[in-house]
Formats: C-alpha cells, sequence, structure tokens
C-alpha cells in the first residue's frame, strides 16, 4: 500500500518559484485524496523524525497498533489521519477481533451434520457414504496418535521440519509462531510426509502402529495404486482461527478427518450447490474465494446458512468428521490444535475418480511425476483386482459394453477417451514441494 500519489501532486511545479502547483480541473473539482495533505507545505513535515521512513514503512508499522491507539494516533496530523483511516489496516484489526462463536453456535437443526457414535462398514456403504457425519467415539483406539498434544509433539519432535504453505520449518519453530501468532490467516502446518518423518508406522495389524484408519470407510480403491497412489494422509496443525478455505478435496476422493487436539467448525455443501462467496469456473479447475476464512465467515455465513444443502458442525477433539466425495468444505479451527487427515476412494464414489481422472486430467493432483496416466494405471489395477467393481462403474460412467470388453481383454489402446497429459493441477498446491509432484 502506499501513501504517496495522494499527498505530492508530484508531477506539476511552478516554474516561476519551483514550488509545486496542482492545476485546476476544468470543472473546478478538487480531488478528495488531497484533501487531508494539501496545505502548500509537505505534510509529511508532521511526522517529523519519521519522516525519513517511506510511507510503506510506515504503514507497516500502523498494523501494530491496537485499535484505540491507531483512532488517537489519526487524529494527530493530516498525514496520519490520513494512514491510519487505511480500510486495509481497520479490516485486520477487526476481523481478529470477531469472535468465532459469533458463527459456530445455533446451528439451526436442519443444518447440523449428524453425529453418530460409531458405524459399521455395512452401514456406511448402505447409506452415510454420500452424507458428511461426526463419529464421535472412534479414535480413543489409536495408540500414539490420540495422546498428542502440541506440547508432547514439542517435547518429542522439536528438530523435526515440517511444511507450513510455503515453507518448512522445524517443529520448535512453528510452535513458537502458534503460540504467539495474531495472522488473520495463520499459517497452516500441513505436512504428507509426516509418517516418515516421524518414523510413525500406520495400519492396524502393524507392530508398533500409532494410529490407523476408522474401520467404518471400508476399502479404499487407491490402494490398489501401491507406492503409485497419490498423497493421501497428512497431519495438519494450526491455531484458533487458522484452517482451510472452501475447496473440493483432490481428484474426487473422499476423507476422513480426525482431530486430536482443538475443534474444528466445518460448513460443507453438496457437490453442485452454489456456495455463497465461492465462484468456481465451469468445469471446477479454478475456485476463486477472494476472501479469507474470517472475512467470508463476516460477509457469507448468514446467507450460507439459509442456503439449501448447507451443513455445519464442530468436530472436537477424538472425534472424526466425513467429507464425502465432491463436497465442499471450509474448515476453521476454534483452539489451537492438530489434526490427522486421510483421502480415500470409497466403492461408492469409484465412477466419480474414474470419471475425474479420465475426463479432467488437467485437474489431477498428487500423483508422483513419472506417472503419465493416473485414469489408465487405475483402470489397469481395478481390472486385475476388482474387475466387476470396473465393470460396473464405468457402466455406470456410460461407458459402452465394447470399451469393457476391450478394457478386459488387455486391448484398450490410445483410444477415445483417453486422457491427455495435464498441465496444471488443482490440489492442496501449499507451495513448491506440491508442484514437484505434480503431473508436469
Ligand atoms: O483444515 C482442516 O482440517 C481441513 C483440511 C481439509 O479440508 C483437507 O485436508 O482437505
Ligand atoms: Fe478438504
Amino acid at each position: 500500500m502506499t501513501v504517496l500519489p495522494y499527498c505530492y501532486p508530484i508531477n506539476v511545479v511552478d516554474e516561476a518559484n519551483g514550488t509545486p502547483t496542482i492545476p485546476p480541473h476544468p470543472l473546478g473539482i478538487k480531488p478528495l485524496g488531497n484533501k487531508y495533505f494539501w496545505d502548500g507545505q509537505d505534510a509529511r513535515k508532521c511526522l517529523g523524525l519519521l519522516q525519513v521512513l517511506p510511507d510503506e514503512v510506515i504503514m507497516q508499522m500502523l498494523e501494530f497498533l491496537d485499535p484505540k491507539t491507531l483512532r488517537l494516533l489519526g487524529y494527530t496530523c493530516r498525514f496520519l489521519f490520513a494512514c491510519c483511516m487505511s480500510d486495509d489496516l481497520w479490516k485486520t484489526v477487526f476481523l481478529d477481533k470477531v469472535p468465532l462463536e459469533l458463527f459456530t453456535k445455533n446451528i439451526p437443526a436442519a443444518n447440523q451434520i449428524d453425529r453418530l457414535e460409531d458405524m459399521s462398514y455395512e452401514e456406511f456403504a448402505a447409506n452415510w457414504s454420500k452424507k458428511p457425519f461426526i463419529l464421535t467415539k472412534n479414535i480413543t483406539a489409536w495408540p500414539v496418535t490420540s495422546q498428542w498434544t502440541l506440547d508432547t509433539l514439542l517435547q518429542q519432535y522439536p528438530d523435526v521440519v515440517f511444511r507450513a504453505e510455503a515453507v518448512d520449518w522445524t517443529f520448535k519453530t512453528y510452535y513458537d509462531y502458534l503460540k504467539n501468532t495474531n495472522d488473520e490467516s495463520p499459517l497452516y502446518l500441513f505436512d504428507k510426509k509426516f509418517a516418515e518423518k516421524m518414523g510413525l508406522t500406520i495400519g492396524k495389524d502393524l507392530p508398533g502402529a500409532a494410529y490407523w484408519k476408522p474401520e467404518c470407510f471400508g476399502p479404499d480403491l487407491f490402494e490398489l495404486l501401491g507406492a503409485e497412489r497419490p498423497a493421501h494422509r497428512w497431519v495438519i496443525i494450526g491455531p484458533a482461527r487458522s484452517g482451510s478455505t472452501f475447496h473440493k478435496d483432490p481428484n474426487a476422493t473422499s476423507a476422513w478427518n480426525a482431530v486430536i487436539q482443538g475443534a474444528k467448525y466445518w460448513v460443507m455443501f453438496p457437490p453442485s450447490a452454489q456456495v455463497p462467496g465461492v465462484i468456481a469456473s465451469q468445469d471446477g479447475s479454478e475456485v476463486t474465494s477472494p476472501l479469507s476464512i474470517a472475512e467470508w465467515l463476516l460477509v457469507f455465513h448468514r446467507e450460507a446458512r439459509r442456503t439449501p444443502g448447507c451443513r455445519e458442525g464442530i468436530c472436537r477433539a477424538g472425534e472424526i468428521l466425513h467429507v464425502p466425495s465432491g463436497w465442499w468444505h471450509l474448515v476453521v479451527n476454534l483452539e489451537d490444535g492438530i489434526a490427522l487427515t486421510q483421502n480415500f476412494v470409497p466403492e461408492a464414489h469409484l465412477s466419480s475418480v474414474l470419471s475425474f481422472l479420465r475426463d479432467k486430467p488437467e485437474q489431477i493432483s498428487g500423483f508422483r511425476r513419472d506417472i503419465e496416466n493416473p485414469y489408465e494405471l487405475f483402470v489397469e489395477r481395478l481390472r486385475q483386482e476388482r474387475p466387476e467393481l470396473l465393470e460396473e462403474a464405468l457402466r455406470q460412467l456410460g461407458g459402452k459394453k465394447r470399451r469393457w470388453e476391450s478394457i478386459v481383454n488387455g486391448d484398450d489402446g490410445e483410444g477415445e477417451g483417453q486422457p491427455q497429459k495435464s498441465g496444471f493441477s488443482f490440489g492442496f498446491g501449499f507451495g513448491d514441494d506440491e508442484l514437484e509432484e505434480e503431473i508436469p
């Protein structure tokens, strides 16, 4: 932000005496922007010694002031009045102070995300794979991760380097940041290599396992891809007010998100909903939500709550939330906290995932660079391991019998409907580490 263009009529100098002048507007209109500055002298003189600082630095210094000081300082001179009136400064000050409870309490009964103690896979497959829900009694059995707190992680992993958006920080550095930040959109620690970095074993029957996927979600068909599966699990750590702006999960996968410490407020919408304040391009490749989470809540929450399909809920420590394939979601941490999340492909969404991989190759994300054709790879693995599911999914996709036959016979060459090499991927996209693994 620069104030400079408003405080000097820099381009115009009276040639006779060398002082700046403003040429009169042909209609006698005086620009409001100069109102507080121009009285024939340098308006910045009132800054005293601080005159040596450029406008940008002054503005940055003002960001550290509390609302009262900002207001009082604005009364001291014209120049500072204009600086202290900046919308950006007040937005930051104000959004920081808006209590999140304004939005998270009094959830209308019709919007409340269903809460269930636990669920069998049969129930999930029959009734729940296309609906969000919160499991309230599920992760207490996890031997290691259910005991995690920010403080125990600090003790055990102070020097492990984690990815937080575009930066790699030791846990100690991130912990200090988390405890001290006032950022409006705080840096979110979101690391997909955490298991390797922390030396964790994941999987129910493995010796020394730290945690495992909840049984109710059943078989994850991306497991057929083995080492070729796209990034699929993350540890997520952030301070209160951090979170995720509206998005759909990558590659049409479903997800579960387990809160280990803290509490998360979720707002969700079904795949075809028009989410207030969120503009998605026709093919879904670009999502524009010009606002931070706090701004979205302030401006659009009321309307969202009244929009058909809106689901809301608070997932607390020890609980797990299900995000069905294709659902929009915004998440905000109500407290400092830790979560574990995993993306998966349940049978009920196989056709959506195949259709995404086949028809939106430019939006595929999270696969290793050397995997040129994720759709073909997945079809091949399904053909080998689960041909009956593949047949049914392709049928749902509107695939013709002839096409199915050619796939099972292994003679499906480079024919129609094959995905092209992609050039762009819309995924979690936090920084260049993600880009490395995307399809070039
Ligand atoms: O902030 C969160 O915990 C939600 C994360 C999320 O939506 C995701 O991992 O896709
Ligand atoms: Fe998500």
